[in-house]
């Protein structure tokens, strides 16, 4: 985005409606920073009725350990690790339900937050939910479940603050660590779309919104 500020002496009517600072990261990747900060609230409280549907649990991976991070998902698919590998599929497998439908706050954030970041039309079918507990933490991966890398992933941090290990297009090179606040939202897309990434493990901490935990909302195109 292109910011004039010679025109008033205020700069904060310059800023979009969202007035987040777009921070770019990457080729492709791009932070705005506290985009999501005025609807955390309104975000929190649609994801107390997802976990009421579909719960928290830790999945296991396909070596057979225990995730750290706790997650559920809501959309037309849902992402899903076990015994048996990773996958999205469009059943609970501990309800044997559906997964719940994304809540319209959480679509609304997540396009206009694509859409400020340059994609635009963005309609994510999948919305995997993390929640981070002091020491959770997520190695280095790369996400490629989802059929079509030329759409953008959208994350949304909510709670205590995480350092988030974003690496290149292979394990090799050591990651850079990146702050992430609450409202803050990261929208990866092009190049950076299979670049390695993780969490490194989350510090004690007390947020108003969230208590004693980051949550974090990755939304996808799976399908
Ligand atoms: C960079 N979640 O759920 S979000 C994940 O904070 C995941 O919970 C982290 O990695 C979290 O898979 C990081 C940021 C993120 C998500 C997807 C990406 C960064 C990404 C895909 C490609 C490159
Ligand atoms: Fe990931």
């Amino acid at each position: 985005m292109t910011r004039s500020f010679e025109t008033t002496g205020n700069l904060f009517d310059e800023l979009p409606h969202d007035d987040a600072p777009k921070q770019p990261l990457a080729p492709g990747a791009v932070i705005l920073r506290g985009f999501a900060a005025r609807d955390a609230m309104t975000l929190w409280d649609s994801l107390q009725y997802i976990v009421a549907a579909a719960p928290w649990r830790h999945m296991t991976t396909p070596g057979g350990f225990r995730m750290s991070v706790a997650m559920t998902n809501c959309g037309a698919a849902g992402w899903i690790s076990d015994e048996s590998g990773y996958r999205y599929g469009p059943v609970d497998p501990i309800t044997g339900m559906h997964w719940p439908a994304i809540p319209d706050s959480f679509l609304g954030v997540a396009a206009r937050a694509a859409a400020e970041a340059g994609y635009d039309g963005f309609e994510p079918d999948a919305c995997l939910i993390n929640r981070y507990e002091p020491g959770a933490r997520l190695t280095l991966h790369q996400d490629r479940n989802e059929r079509d890398f030329r759409q953008p992933i959208v994350s949304v941090s909510l709670g205590l603050p995480a350092v988030f290990l974003f690496g290149s297009n292979t394990r090799k090179d050591r990651p850079r660590r990146i702050r992430l606040e609450s409202g803050d939202i990261v929208v990866w897309g092009g190049p950076s779309r299979l670049a390695f990434h993780g969490v490194a493990p989350l510090a004690d901490g007390d947020d108003p919104l969230t208590g004693r935990c980051r949550i974090n909302l990755t939304f996808r195109k799976a399908l």
